[in-house]
């Protein structure tokens, strides 16, 4: 990897005793947990928030007037008050509560492109994306008549900065981007990226699912006009998630979905919707999860993003390092800017036969296409092996990885 390796091991974090998950033997052996990527364990704090509203203050919010109704009310909106400050964005309105990255990008797709784009309009994306930041393109391109267009990545997983932003012309209405692949680790450069499709007036989603884990993420300093994320891969509980979105775009757009809670209003002659951020948030939503998110927001800014982003930084170069040294193994994804994920195939093992002689020994990694099938074509192959890091993981974690893939050779010498 050609970025600056940090000078020394003193960058690293000692946070493993959090996380109660990671306390444990797996098939004789301690976990070593490379999966975080799918998601991330979590700290005591956000089980231990998440058990006390269960045990306590659980009801439903927004709806009644008794103690416990407020009180799951003010925890729940005091989750959003502290994702409005991890992400800078300017309101509360700015923030949708959503099950996760998956719906927040189908929120967009629906209610911001679909009124609005026809055939002859485009929904720009790039080789890396994730399934969630694909399919949702497609589903509305074949609703409206609108074309999906794909801009080019290199050998290394790169996205190719001049075809992308030869691809920005006038008839481009969204571009929708990853911040991070979670195939290969991949950080792009977001904002330089919407600064030019700010220059042809492209409307820009950020695909954060892989970022706000891993470094400080700030919303209006990018100048996107979405990003989307999800609880699970930043320490806090499943189906949990945002879409941050500029106050302008999300007032002017429509309801997705209708219910309860997303209305002022309900006559069967015409129905008034809720103001921001309710108006997208039909239904009694994930109120322990989110109170648990709010924790893991807690979690994160105790510790310092910048901290987190050097001790992974650290690992993943040592890692890569390490890999790469490993005779008959290929890094798939060595580009300039990384974050914390590994793929790799090892000669004549076949992805999840690594996993399985992997899993055997203790260490938890991923293998398959990632939901990022493309991106398994573009390298010409079925699926990888992939470690993914986080805050809680060491040294010794990848040098066990390292041994365990040995063993995995042997085996299939
Ligand atoms: N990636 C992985 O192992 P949801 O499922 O909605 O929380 O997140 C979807 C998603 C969207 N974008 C990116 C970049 C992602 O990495 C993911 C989830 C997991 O890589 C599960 S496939």
């Amino acid at each position: 990897m050609s970025h600056a390796q940090p000078a020394s091991d003193s960058v690293l974090l000692d946070v493993r005793a959090d996380f109660p998950a990671l306390d444990q033997s797996v098939n004789g052996h301690p976990l070593v947990y490379l999966d975080s990527a799918a998601s991330a364990q979590q700290p005591s704090s956000v089980i231990d928030m998440v058990a006390e509203y269960q045990a306590h203050d659980h009801s439903n919010v927004h709806r009644g007037v008794h103690t416990l109704s407020h009180r799951a009310t003010e925890a729940y909106e005091g989750a959003r008050d502290k994702l409005v400050r991890f992400v800078n964005a300017s309101s509360r309105s700015e923030i949708v509560l959503t099950s996760g990255t998956t719906e927040s990008i189908n929120l967009v797709a629906q209610s911001f492109c679909r009124p609005k784009i026809g055939p002859g309009d485009k929904i720009l994306i790039t080789h890396l994306e994730h399934h969630a930041n694909i399919v949702p393109w497609q589903i509305v391109c074949e609703q409206t008549g609108a074309e999906l267009v794909v801009a080019p990545i290199d050998d290394r997983g790169q996205v190719k900065p001049d075809e992308l932003r030869a691809l920005m012309t006038d008839d481009v209405f969204l571009l929708g981007i990853g911040h991070v692949s979670n195939a290969l680790g991949t950080v792009n450069p977001v904002k330089e990226i919407v600064r030019w499709a700010k220059e042809c007036d492209i409307a820009v989603l950020i695909d954060g699912a892989q970022g706000v884990p891993h470094m400080n993420v700030d919303v209006q300093d990018i100048g996107c006009d979405f990003y989307a994320f999800s609880g699970h891969k930043m320490f806090g509980p499943t189906g949990t998630g945002v879409l941050y979105g500029r106050e302008e775009l999300l007032e002017a757009m429509p309801p997705w979905k209708g219910g309860g809670d997303m209305i002022l209003e309900v006559r069967f002659d015409g129905t008034v919707y809720n103001e921001l951020p309710y108006k997208f948030e039909a239904g009694t939503p994930n109120i322990a999860g989110v109170i648990g998110l709010g924790a893991a927001v807690d979690y994160l800014t105790n510790l310092d993003l910048d901290r987190v982003a050097a001790h992974e930084h650290y690992l993943l170069s040592y890692l890569m390092d390490k890999l790469g040294a490993v005779d008959g193994v290929r890094l798939i994804g060595t580009a300039e800017t990384k974050a914390s994920v590994q793929s790799f195939e090892i000669d004549g093992v076949h992805p999840h036969d690594v996993g399985t002689i992997l899993d055997h020994q203790g260490v938890a990694i991923r293998t398959g296409h990632h939901c990022a099938m493309p991106v398994m074509d573009f390298f010409g192959v079925p699926g990888t092996a992939r470690a993914s890091l986080a805050m809680y993981n060491s040294v010794e974690d990848v040098d066990r990885l390292v041994d365990a893939i040995d063993k995995a050779k042997q085996i299939f010498a």
